[in-house]
Formats: C-alpha cells, structure tokens, sequence
C-alpha cells in the first residue's frame, strides 16, 4: 500500500508564513477539522496514513510536503528558503527514516522547498521540474540534480514569480500533462504539455492513484472539466489553508515503493 506522510496542524497555524496575500483571519478548529477530512481522504482511497511528528513551534508545518522530496526509494531532505521553516525537517527526517527510505539532505547555503518541485513521469522519462525565485535557488535545484541523477531523475528548472512556489501554480495529471490556470504559470512554455484550468486552485492535483484526483473545492469548474475528461475527482475543502497560501499538493508526501 503507498504510504502518505502528513503533519497535523499545530496551535500557531494562523501565524504561518505570507508572501503573496493579504493576511485573514484563520481558523484553527475549522483547520484541524479540514485537516481530519484530507486525511479520511487519502485513507479512504488506498493510502497508509503516517503522521510525522507534530511540530507546534512551528506555524507552517502541517505543509510538510515543503521538508522532503521523495524520488522513488530516496527522500531528499530539503533546506526551506524560510529560515523561520528549517526547524520543520528534524522530525521530517525521523518519520522517512521509519519508512527504510535512502536519505541525502540540500546542504547549505542552497535552499529548496519540496513545493518547488514537480515530479512527472512518462513512459520512458523521469522528470523534476524545479520552481526558481521564490523559496528555490540555484544551488539547491543543482544540488538536486546531482542527488537525483543515480535514480535516473533529470532536472528542469523553471521560473516562478506570480505564486509561492512552482506546484502553488501547476501540477500533472497522471498522464504527464501539466495544468495551471495562465494567470500564476509564468511560463507554461516551459512545459511539452500544457492545459489551461478555469480557477488557480484546478492547477492543483494530486494523484491518488488510477484515474482518480483530489482537488479543492475551490476550483469547483475545473473539477467539472477533468470530470468530463474521464478523471474521478475526489473534492476536499481546505480553505483555511489556502489563507496561508497551501493547496492540496503540500498537505501530504506521497511515497510509492
Ligand atoms: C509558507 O509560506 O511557507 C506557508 N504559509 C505555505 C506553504 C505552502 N506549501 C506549499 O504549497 N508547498
């Protein structure tokens, strides 16, 4: 059974890091509570549910897809651009221990958050695209290439400069097309494959195996379109986390080995 990494949101939640939007209040209980029903989510289709650690020092935790990379049976530990966020990758690290996987580490001063990088794979290639100008520099999308290389990843930056990170603005079917609405994908070029959403937040995805994809209920129009496409799409409403700048992609670590 694949297995996905989650971390439960902490006290703190409301103080989380901002780049792009405009603080609004958040809604710790009703954060906990969409938490919980993420989680039922993922269960519910097939995945073992392992928590990490909670980390209540630390706001932005529960978006733990930002601490770690894994490519295939090797977690690549990351350094968060956010100084304030490092902390978050001890207890990451325990947790991809538990589960046997290799592990290296972005060692400093480069810096790379998991959000930053969009891993599709096709028939007969690996591929990580890497977000740039954010959270992301080039020393830690080089030192990921090097790390990756030995599994047979190659590494593609891309820019970033309308949204936090590269997977705040696009994500992959299981096809390998990428999707993202055009107003936040500063270079859909960049992409062989490329499909426009009708709101933001349909440019976030994840892939819970098959044809089935979970998505925000805040991209109610997208979810009707990769419906129509022959895609199941499973709805969570994660609002109180889209206030601090999440989507569905950073909630959770997919692990498949
Ligand atoms: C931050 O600014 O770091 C958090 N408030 C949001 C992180 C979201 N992570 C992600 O999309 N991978």
């Amino acid at each position: 059974m694949p297995t996905a990494l989650v971390r439960r949101p902490g006290p703190l939640l409301a103080d989380g890091l901002l780049t792009h939007l405009e603080r609004v209040p958040v809604d710790v209980d009703a954060a906990a509570a969409q938490w919980q029903e993420y989680v039922a989510a993922l269960d519910a289709n097939g995945w073992d549910v392992v928590e990490v650690a909670a980390a209540d020092d630390c706001p932005d935790a529960v978006f733990v897809e930002d601490a770690v990379v894994v490519f295939d049976d090797l977690a690549v530990l990351t350094r968060p651009g956010a100084p304030s966020r490092r902390a978050e990758v001890d207890g990451v690290h325990e947790a991809v221990s538990r589960l046997g996987l290799d592990i290296v580490t972005i060692a400093p001063p480069g810096r790379l958050d998991g959000g930053d990088v969009l891993k599709v794979v096709d028939a007969d290639s690996k591929t990580a695209y890497v977000g740039l100008g954010g959270r992301t520099d080039t020393d830690g999308c080089e030192q990921l290439a090097r790390l990756v290389a030995s599994r047979g990843w190659s590494v593609r930056p891309v820019p970033v400069r309308s949204v936090l990170h590269l997977k705040s603005a696009v994500t992959a079917l299981p096809d390998g097309t990428i999707i993202g609405h055009p107003d936040v994908v500063d270079e859909p070029s960049a992409f062989p494959r490329f499909l426009a959403m009708p709101e933001p937040e349909g440019g976030h995805v994840v892939l819970l195996g098959g044809d089935r994809l979970l998505i925000s209920s805040a991209a109610p129009r997208s979810a009707e379109m990769l419906s129509a496409m022959g895609y199941e799409t499973i709805v969570v409403d994660i609002d109180e986390f889209e206030k601090l700048e999440g989507c569905v992609t950073c909630l959770s670590v997919r692990v498949r080995i």
